[in-house]
Protein backbone atom coordinates (compact mmCIF):
# COMPACT_ATOMS: atom_id res chain seq x y z
CA UNK A 1 0.00 0.00 0.00
CA UNK A 2 1.05 3.54 -0.89
CA UNK A 3 2.28 5.67 2.13
CA UNK A 4 -0.07 8.36 3.70
CA UNK A 5 0.96 11.60 1.93
CA UNK A 6 1.47 14.49 4.09
CA UNK A 7 0.95 18.19 3.09
CA UNK A 8 2.26 20.95 5.51
CA UNK A 9 1.50 24.45 4.32
CA UNK A 10 2.86 27.94 5.00
CA UNK A 11 0.41 30.44 4.34
CA UNK A 12 -2.22 28.29 5.01
CA UNK A 13 -4.72 31.24 5.61
CA UNK A 14 -3.89 32.95 2.83
CA UNK A 15 -5.72 32.96 -0.70
CA UNK A 16 -3.47 30.28 -2.01
CA UNK A 17 -3.48 28.52 1.02
CA UNK A 18 -7.16 28.05 1.43
CA UNK A 19 -7.32 26.65 -2.21
CA UNK A 20 -4.45 24.28 -1.97
CA UNK A 21 -5.93 22.84 1.36
CA UNK A 22 -8.81 22.21 -0.16
CA UNK A 23 -7.55 20.80 -3.49
CA UNK A 24 -5.29 18.17 -1.32
CA UNK A 25 -7.49 17.31 1.54
CA UNK A 26 -10.13 16.11 -1.96
CA UNK A 27 -7.00 13.79 -2.88
CA UNK A 28 -7.21 11.88 0.58
CA UNK A 29 -4.23 14.20 1.99
CA UNK A 30 -3.35 14.91 5.93
CA UNK A 31 -2.70 18.64 5.32
CA UNK A 32 -1.17 20.84 8.60
CA UNK A 33 -1.20 24.18 7.96
CA UNK A 34 0.88 27.04 10.11
CA UNK A 35 -0.80 30.21 11.39
CA UNK A 36 0.52 32.67 13.64
CA UNK A 37 -1.18 34.25 16.83
CA UNK A 38 -3.43 37.24 16.39
CA UNK A 39 -5.25 39.00 18.40
CA UNK A 40 -8.23 37.98 16.00
CA UNK A 41 -9.14 34.35 15.98
CA UNK A 42 -11.46 34.04 13.03
CA UNK A 43 -9.78 32.92 9.90
CA UNK A 44 -12.12 33.15 7.19
CA UNK A 45 -10.63 31.55 4.36
CA UNK A 46 -9.97 28.27 5.89
CA UNK A 47 -13.10 28.29 8.38
CA UNK A 48 -15.04 26.05 6.49
CA UNK A 49 -12.48 23.45 6.84
CA UNK A 50 -11.75 23.40 10.22
CA UNK A 51 -13.16 20.69 12.15
CA UNK A 52 -12.16 18.40 9.74
CA UNK A 53 -10.33 14.99 10.55
CA UNK A 54 -7.27 15.23 7.80
CA UNK A 55 -7.27 18.85 8.26
CA UNK A 56 -4.72 20.29 11.49
CA UNK A 57 -3.38 23.52 12.66
CA UNK A 58 0.37 24.89 14.21
CA UNK A 59 1.29 27.71 15.72
CA UNK A 60 4.72 28.56 14.00
CA UNK A 61 6.37 31.40 12.82
CA UNK A 62 8.16 31.80 9.74
CA UNK A 63 11.12 34.24 11.51
CA UNK A 64 11.47 31.96 14.48
CA UNK A 65 13.65 28.73 12.91
CA UNK A 66 12.58 26.81 16.13
CA UNK A 67 9.18 26.44 15.54
CA UNK A 68 9.80 25.30 12.32
CA UNK A 69 11.88 22.70 13.13
CA UNK A 70 9.63 21.21 16.16
CA UNK A 71 7.17 21.83 13.71
CA UNK A 72 8.64 19.67 10.51
CA UNK A 73 9.91 16.76 13.33
CA UNK A 74 6.42 16.27 14.54
CA UNK A 75 4.73 16.26 11.00
CA UNK A 76 7.15 14.18 8.93
CA UNK A 77 5.77 15.72 6.06
CA UNK A 78 5.91 14.38 2.66
CA UNK A 79 5.50 17.77 1.02
CA UNK A 80 6.07 21.05 1.84
CA UNK A 81 4.13 24.27 0.07
CA UNK A 82 5.70 27.19 1.17
CA UNK A 83 3.41 29.78 0.46
CA UNK A 84 3.93 32.42 3.45
CA UNK A 85 5.01 36.13 2.70
CA UNK A 86 4.65 39.51 3.35
CA UNK A 87 2.98 39.46 -0.45
CA UNK A 88 2.09 42.82 -1.09
CA UNK A 89 4.25 44.94 -3.18
CA UNK A 90 3.14 48.66 -2.02
CA UNK A 91 4.02 47.18 1.51
CA UNK A 92 7.37 45.87 1.33
CA UNK A 93 8.73 49.55 0.55
CA UNK A 94 7.47 50.15 3.92
CA UNK A 95 8.17 47.06 5.62
CA UNK A 96 11.28 46.14 3.84
CA UNK A 97 13.67 44.03 6.40
CA UNK A 98 10.04 42.11 7.53
CA UNK A 99 9.53 41.22 3.98
CA UNK A 100 12.99 40.52 3.58
CA UNK A 101 12.91 38.00 6.89
CA UNK A 102 9.70 35.97 5.98
CA UNK A 103 10.33 36.10 2.23
CA UNK A 104 13.84 35.43 2.18
CA UNK A 105 15.27 34.04 5.00
CA UNK A 106 12.09 32.17 5.86
CA UNK A 107 12.73 30.02 2.81
CA UNK A 108 16.12 29.07 4.46
CA UNK A 109 14.45 28.29 7.77
CA UNK A 110 12.30 25.55 6.00
CA UNK A 111 15.11 23.90 4.18
CA UNK A 112 17.18 23.74 7.04
CA UNK A 113 14.52 22.58 9.44
CA UNK A 114 13.78 19.88 6.34
CA UNK A 115 17.68 18.67 6.78
CA UNK A 116 18.22 19.10 10.60
CA UNK A 117 15.14 16.39 10.26
CA UNK A 118 16.89 14.39 7.96
CA UNK A 119 13.65 14.22 5.43
CA UNK A 120 16.30 15.58 2.80
CA UNK A 121 15.74 12.09 0.37
CA UNK A 122 11.43 11.91 1.91
CA UNK A 123 10.40 15.58 1.95
CA UNK A 124 9.59 17.83 -1.55
CA UNK A 125 9.55 21.19 -0.89
CA UNK A 126 7.21 23.78 -3.44
CA UNK A 127 8.54 27.81 -2.91
CA UNK A 128 6.10 30.29 -4.36
CA UNK A 129 8.44 32.08 -6.59
CA UNK A 130 7.06 35.01 -8.69
CA UNK A 131 6.28 36.72 -11.76
CA UNK A 132 7.89 40.06 -9.69
CA UNK A 133 11.63 38.34 -9.91
CA UNK A 134 11.38 39.39 -13.94
CA UNK A 135 10.44 42.81 -12.45
CA UNK A 136 11.99 45.93 -15.19
CA UNK A 137 11.24 43.23 -17.77
CA UNK A 138 14.40 42.36 -20.16
CA UNK A 139 12.14 40.13 -22.41
CA UNK A 140 8.32 40.20 -23.63
CA UNK A 141 6.68 37.28 -22.53
CA UNK A 142 8.64 35.85 -20.19
CA UNK A 143 9.62 32.09 -19.58
CA UNK A 144 11.60 30.04 -17.47
CA UNK A 145 14.78 31.68 -19.38
CA UNK A 146 14.47 34.96 -19.32
CA UNK A 147 16.63 36.76 -16.79
CA UNK A 148 15.56 38.30 -13.22
CA UNK A 149 15.53 42.14 -12.87
CA UNK A 150 13.55 42.56 -9.52
CA UNK A 151 12.37 45.87 -8.76
CA UNK A 152 10.86 46.38 -5.37
CA UNK A 153 12.17 45.16 -1.82
CA UNK A 154 9.72 42.32 -2.41
CA UNK A 155 10.97 40.97 -5.36
CA UNK A 156 14.51 41.00 -4.23
CA UNK A 157 13.74 39.23 -1.35
CA UNK A 158 12.05 36.78 -3.76
CA UNK A 159 14.93 36.63 -5.87
CA UNK A 160 17.01 35.01 -2.65
CA UNK A 161 14.14 32.27 -2.31
CA UNK A 162 14.36 31.15 -5.45
CA UNK A 163 17.89 30.79 -5.49
CA UNK A 164 18.26 29.33 -2.32
CA UNK A 165 16.04 26.50 -3.35
CA UNK A 166 17.93 25.96 -6.23
CA UNK A 167 20.90 25.86 -4.42
CA UNK A 168 19.88 23.06 -2.26
CA UNK A 169 18.70 21.28 -5.09
CA UNK A 170 22.02 21.46 -6.17
CA UNK A 171 23.80 20.84 -3.08
CA UNK A 172 21.87 18.48 -1.64
CA UNK A 173 20.45 16.71 -3.89
CA UNK A 174 16.89 18.03 -2.69
CA UNK A 175 13.21 18.09 -4.25
CA UNK A 176 12.75 21.56 -4.33
CA UNK A 177 10.96 23.71 -7.10
CA UNK A 178 10.01 27.22 -7.57
CA UNK A 179 6.96 28.12 -9.42
CA UNK A 180 7.29 31.47 -11.07
CA UNK A 181 3.67 32.19 -10.92
CA UNK A 182 2.26 35.32 -12.41
CA UNK A 183 -0.46 37.69 -10.65
CA UNK A 184 -3.70 35.04 -10.03
CA UNK A 185 -6.88 36.08 -8.18
CA UNK A 186 -10.00 34.87 -6.98
CA UNK A 187 -13.03 36.14 -4.70
CA UNK A 188 -10.73 35.01 -1.87
CA UNK A 189 -7.87 37.58 -3.23
CA UNK A 190 -6.50 40.24 0.11
CA UNK A 191 -8.93 43.41 0.07
CA UNK A 192 -6.13 45.61 -1.14
CA UNK A 193 -4.87 44.18 -4.08
CA UNK A 194 -5.56 45.77 -7.28
CA UNK A 195 -8.09 43.66 -8.30
CA UNK A 196 -10.12 42.98 -5.45
CA UNK A 197 -9.89 46.52 -4.84
CA UNK A 198 -11.48 47.42 -7.86
CA UNK A 199 -14.22 44.38 -7.63
CA UNK A 200 -15.06 45.22 -4.35
CA UNK A 201 -15.57 49.29 -4.90
CA UNK A 202 -17.53 48.57 -8.07
CA UNK A 203 -20.09 46.85 -6.68
CA UNK A 204 -20.04 49.19 -3.69
CA UNK A 205 -20.16 52.03 -5.75
CA UNK A 206 -23.18 50.27 -7.94
CA UNK A 207 -25.15 49.75 -4.57
CA UNK A 208 -24.50 53.49 -3.05
CA UNK A 209 -22.54 52.81 -1.06
CA UNK A 210 -18.91 54.09 -1.93
CA UNK A 211 -18.55 57.64 -4.41
CA UNK A 212 -15.29 56.89 -6.00
CA UNK A 213 -12.63 54.31 -5.97
CA UNK A 214 -8.94 55.93 -5.87
CA UNK A 215 -5.92 53.83 -8.41
CA UNK A 216 -2.61 54.39 -8.99
CA UNK A 217 -0.82 53.69 -12.33
CA UNK A 218 -4.04 52.45 -14.36
CA UNK A 219 -1.44 51.92 -17.51
CA UNK A 220 0.37 48.67 -15.81
CA UNK A 221 0.22 45.45 -17.66
CA UNK A 222 -0.75 42.38 -15.65
CA UNK A 223 -0.86 38.35 -17.18
CA UNK A 224 -4.07 37.22 -14.09
CA UNK A 225 -5.40 33.87 -13.55
CA UNK A 226 -7.73 32.45 -11.56
CA UNK A 227 -5.77 31.25 -8.02
CA UNK A 228 -7.83 28.15 -8.12
CA UNK A 229 -6.48 26.67 -11.35
CA UNK A 230 -2.89 27.52 -10.05
CA UNK A 231 -2.88 25.45 -7.15
CA UNK A 232 -3.13 22.47 -9.12
CA UNK A 233 0.16 23.27 -10.84
CA UNK A 234 1.69 23.39 -7.48
CA UNK A 235 0.76 20.22 -7.04
CA UNK A 236 1.39 18.93 -10.33
CA UNK A 237 5.26 20.20 -10.14
CA UNK A 238 5.70 18.55 -7.06
CA UNK A 239 4.79 15.09 -8.37
CA UNK A 240 6.94 15.82 -11.55
CA UNK A 241 9.62 13.51 -12.01
CA UNK A 242 12.44 15.62 -12.06
CA UNK A 243 12.59 19.07 -9.57
CA UNK A 244 12.35 21.61 -11.93
CA UNK A 245 10.82 25.52 -11.52
CA UNK A 246 7.99 25.92 -13.95
CA UNK A 247 6.33 29.92 -15.18
CA UNK A 248 2.76 29.32 -14.41
CA UNK A 249 0.22 32.00 -16.33
CA UNK A 250 -2.08 32.36 -18.69
CA UNK A 251 -0.53 33.99 -21.64
CA UNK A 252 -2.98 36.68 -22.16
CA UNK A 253 -2.40 40.57 -20.98
CA UNK A 254 -4.32 43.17 -20.01
CA UNK A 255 -4.21 47.03 -18.93
CA UNK A 256 -5.20 48.01 -14.84
CA UNK A 257 -7.71 50.32 -16.77
CA UNK A 258 -9.20 47.25 -18.65
CA UNK A 259 -9.88 45.12 -15.63
CA UNK A 260 -11.88 48.35 -14.05
CA UNK A 261 -14.04 49.10 -17.09
CA UNK A 262 -14.63 44.59 -17.38
CA UNK A 263 -15.67 44.98 -13.77
CA UNK A 264 -17.62 47.74 -13.60
CA UNK A 265 -19.48 46.38 -16.61
CA UNK A 266 -20.26 43.48 -14.55
CA UNK A 267 -21.56 45.56 -11.41
CA UNK A 268 -24.22 47.46 -13.90
CA UNK A 269 -21.89 50.70 -14.67
CA UNK A 270 -20.69 52.03 -18.21
CA UNK A 271 -17.27 53.82 -18.07
CA UNK A 272 -16.07 56.08 -20.44
CA UNK A 273 -12.27 57.47 -19.55
CA UNK A 274 -11.24 61.22 -20.19
CA UNK A 275 -7.92 62.60 -19.58
CA UNK A 276 -4.28 61.26 -19.30
CA UNK A 277 -2.13 59.94 -16.23
CA UNK A 278 -3.08 61.57 -13.17
CA UNK A 279 -5.92 63.84 -14.29
CA UNK A 280 -7.35 60.37 -15.92
CA UNK A 281 -11.13 59.53 -14.59
CA UNK A 282 -13.34 57.19 -15.27
CA UNK A 283 -16.93 58.40 -15.98
CA UNK A 284 -20.04 56.88 -15.12
CA UNK A 285 -21.68 56.91 -18.71
CA UNK A 286 -25.61 56.83 -17.57
CA UNK A 287 -24.93 59.46 -14.75
CA UNK A 288 -21.46 61.51 -15.62
CA UNK A 289 -20.38 61.23 -12.14
CA UNK A 290 -16.32 60.56 -11.80
CA UNK A 291 -16.07 56.90 -10.40
CA UNK A 292 -12.70 56.66 -10.84
CA UNK A 293 -9.87 58.72 -9.93
CA UNK A 294 -6.39 58.60 -9.92
CA UNK A 295 -4.03 59.30 -6.71
CA UNK A 296 -0.37 59.76 -6.28
CA UNK A 297 -0.67 57.43 -3.05
CA UNK A 298 -0.73 54.36 -5.17
CA UNK A 299 2.53 55.20 -7.28
CA UNK A 300 5.01 53.14 -6.12
CA UNK A 301 8.50 53.85 -6.20
CA UNK A 302 9.53 51.80 -8.95
CA UNK A 303 6.94 50.02 -10.25
CA UNK A 304 6.50 46.65 -12.34
CA UNK A 305 4.46 47.56 -15.73
CA UNK A 306 4.94 44.89 -18.01
CA UNK A 307 3.84 41.07 -16.75
CA UNK A 308 2.89 38.54 -19.49
CA UNK A 309 3.85 35.01 -18.87
CA UNK A 310 4.61 32.00 -21.60
CA UNK A 311 3.31 28.75 -19.78
CA UNK A 312 4.21 26.54 -22.39
CA UNK A 313 6.34 24.30 -20.24
CA UNK A 314 3.87 23.69 -18.00
CA UNK A 315 1.39 23.16 -20.85
CA UNK A 316 3.67 20.91 -22.55
CA UNK A 317 5.49 18.89 -19.32
CA UNK A 318 3.03 18.91 -16.66
CA UNK A 319 -0.42 19.09 -18.92
CA UNK A 320 -1.79 21.80 -17.28
CA UNK A 321 -4.20 23.72 -18.85
CA UNK A 322 -3.50 27.56 -18.92
CA UNK A 323 -6.86 28.54 -20.02
CA UNK A 324 -9.63 27.14 -17.81
CA UNK A 325 -10.71 30.55 -16.54
CA UNK A 326 -10.52 32.96 -19.25
CA UNK A 327 -9.63 36.65 -18.15
CA UNK A 328 -13.56 38.04 -18.39
CA UNK A 329 -15.11 34.79 -16.31
CA UNK A 330 -12.37 35.52 -13.45
CA UNK A 331 -13.27 39.20 -13.44
CA UNK A 332 -17.29 37.89 -13.27
CA UNK A 333 -16.75 35.17 -10.69
CA UNK A 334 -14.79 38.16 -8.40
CA UNK A 335 -18.10 41.03 -9.34
CA UNK A 336 -20.70 38.55 -8.54
CA UNK A 337 -19.16 37.45 -5.20
CA UNK A 338 -18.78 40.77 -4.04
CA UNK A 339 -21.73 42.43 -5.33
CA UNK A 340 -23.35 39.44 -3.28
CA UNK A 341 -20.69 40.27 -0.10
CA UNK A 342 -21.71 44.16 -0.40
CA UNK A 343 -25.31 43.49 -0.32
CA UNK A 344 -25.12 41.07 2.54
CA UNK A 345 -23.14 43.55 4.60
CA UNK A 346 -26.10 45.65 4.38
CA UNK A 347 -28.70 43.25 5.55
CA UNK A 348 -26.42 41.92 8.21
CA UNK A 349 -25.67 45.54 9.49
CA UNK A 350 -21.87 44.76 9.60
CA UNK A 351 -20.72 46.99 6.38
CA UNK A 352 -17.14 47.72 7.10
CA UNK A 353 -17.72 51.58 6.77
CA UNK A 354 -13.84 52.26 7.98
CA UNK A 355 -12.56 50.03 5.29
CA UNK A 356 -14.93 51.16 3.20
CA UNK A 357 -14.16 55.03 3.73
CA UNK A 358 -10.57 54.94 4.02
CA UNK A 359 -9.77 52.50 0.48
CA UNK A 360 -12.43 55.84 -0.60
CA UNK A 361 -10.19 58.13 0.86
CA UNK A 362 -6.57 56.51 -0.57
CA UNK A 363 -5.57 55.51 2.92
CA UNK A 364 -5.29 51.81 2.69
CA UNK A 365 -3.09 51.00 0.32
P1 LIG B 1 -1.60 36.03 0.95
O1 LIG B 1 -3.06 35.86 0.71
O2 LIG B 1 -1.06 37.36 1.29
O3 LIG B 1 -1.19 34.99 2.10
C1 LIG B 1 0.07 35.05 2.73
C2 LIG B 1 0.12 34.02 3.84
O4 LIG B 1 1.40 34.10 4.49
C3 LIG B 1 -0.94 34.21 4.94
O5 LIG B 1 -1.40 32.94 5.34
C4 LIG B 1 -0.13 34.85 6.06
O6 LIG B 1 -0.66 34.64 7.35
C5 LIG B 1 1.18 34.10 5.90
N1 LIG B 1 2.31 34.73 6.60
C6 LIG B 1 2.81 35.98 6.41
N2 LIG B 1 3.82 36.21 7.26
C7 LIG B 1 3.98 35.07 8.00
C8 LIG B 1 4.85 34.68 9.05
N3 LIG B 1 5.79 35.50 9.53
N4 LIG B 1 4.73 33.44 9.57
C9 LIG B 1 3.76 32.59 9.11
N5 LIG B 1 2.91 32.91 8.14
C10 LIG B 1 3.01 34.14 7.58
O7 LIG B 1 -0.78 35.51 -0.32
P2 LIG B 1 -1.26 34.61 -1.57
O8 LIG B 1 -1.81 35.51 -2.62
O9 LIG B 1 -2.04 33.47 -1.08
O10 LIG B 1 0.15 34.12 -2.13
C11 LIG B 1 0.76 32.93 -1.63
C12 LIG B 1 2.26 32.98 -1.93
O11 LIG B 1 2.46 33.08 -3.33
C13 LIG B 1 3.01 34.14 -1.31
O12 LIG B 1 4.30 33.68 -0.98
C14 LIG B 1 3.10 35.16 -2.44
O13 LIG B 1 4.22 35.99 -2.25
C15 LIG B 1 3.26 34.23 -3.62
N6 LIG B 1 2.74 34.71 -4.90
C16 LIG B 1 1.47 35.18 -5.01
C17 LIG B 1 0.97 35.55 -6.24
C18 LIG B 1 -0.45 36.04 -6.42
O14 LIG B 1 -0.74 36.63 -7.47
N7 LIG B 1 -1.34 35.77 -5.47
C19 LIG B 1 1.81 35.46 -7.38
C20 LIG B 1 3.09 34.97 -7.23
C21 LIG B 1 3.55 34.58 -5.99
P3 LIG B 1 -1.78 35.65 7.98
O15 LIG B 1 -3.10 35.24 7.42
O16 LIG B 1 -1.62 35.39 9.43
O17 LIG B 1 -1.37 37.04 7.57
O1 LIG C 1 -0.71 45.50 -8.33
C1 LIG C 1 -1.09 48.68 -10.11
C2 LIG C 1 0.20 48.44 -9.36
O2 LIG C 1 -0.89 45.07 -5.88
C3 LIG C 1 -0.83 45.21 -9.71
C4 LIG C 1 1.14 39.99 -5.39
O3 LIG C 1 0.29 38.87 -5.27
O4 LIG C 1 1.28 39.72 -7.78
C5 LIG C 1 0.92 40.63 -6.75
O5 LIG C 1 1.71 41.81 -6.82
C6 LIG C 1 -0.52 46.47 -10.53
C7 LIG C 1 0.74 47.22 -10.11
O6 LIG C 1 -0.25 43.20 -7.46
C8 LIG C 1 -3.38 50.26 -7.79
O7 LIG C 1 1.06 49.57 -9.45
C9 LIG C 1 -2.73 50.57 -9.83
O8 LIG C 1 1.47 47.63 -11.23
O9 LIG C 1 -2.55 43.97 -7.44
P1 LIG C 1 -1.18 44.45 -7.19
P2 LIG C 1 1.32 43.06 -7.75
O10 LIG C 1 2.09 44.21 -7.27
O11 LIG C 1 1.46 42.69 -9.19
C10 LIG C 1 2.65 39.29 -7.76
C11 LIG C 1 2.84 38.28 -8.88
C12 LIG C 1 3.09 38.80 -6.44
O12 LIG C 1 3.99 37.96 -6.34
C13 LIG C 1 2.60 39.55 -5.24
O13 LIG C 1 2.69 38.73 -4.07
O14 LIG C 1 -1.61 47.37 -10.34
N1 LIG C 1 -2.08 49.47 -9.36
N2 LIG C 1 -3.51 51.07 -8.88
C14 LIG C 1 -2.46 49.25 -8.09
N3 LIG C 1 -2.13 48.29 -7.21
C15 LIG C 1 -2.73 48.32 -5.97
N4 LIG C 1 -2.46 47.36 -5.07
N5 LIG C 1 -3.62 49.32 -5.63
C16 LIG C 1 -3.97 50.31 -6.50
O15 LIG C 1 -4.76 51.19 -6.17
Amino acid sequence: MENKKVALITGVTGQDGSYLSEFLLEKGYDVHGIIRRSSVDYRERIAHLEGKPNFHLHYADMGDSMSLVKLVGKVQPTEIYNLAAQSHVQVSFDAPEFTADVDAVGVLRILEAVRTNHLESTCRIYQASTSELYGKVEEVPQNEKTPFHPYSPYAVAKLYGFWIIKEYREAYNMFCCSGILFNHESERRGETFVTRKITLAAARIAQGKQDCLYLGNLDSLRDWGYAKDYVECMWLILQHETPEDFVIATGVQHTVREFATLAFHHAGIELRWEGEGINEKGIDVKTGKVVVAVSEDFYRPTDVVNLWGDPTKAKNELGWNPQTTSFEQLVEIMVRNDMQKVAAEHVAGVMRTNLAEYLEKGLVK
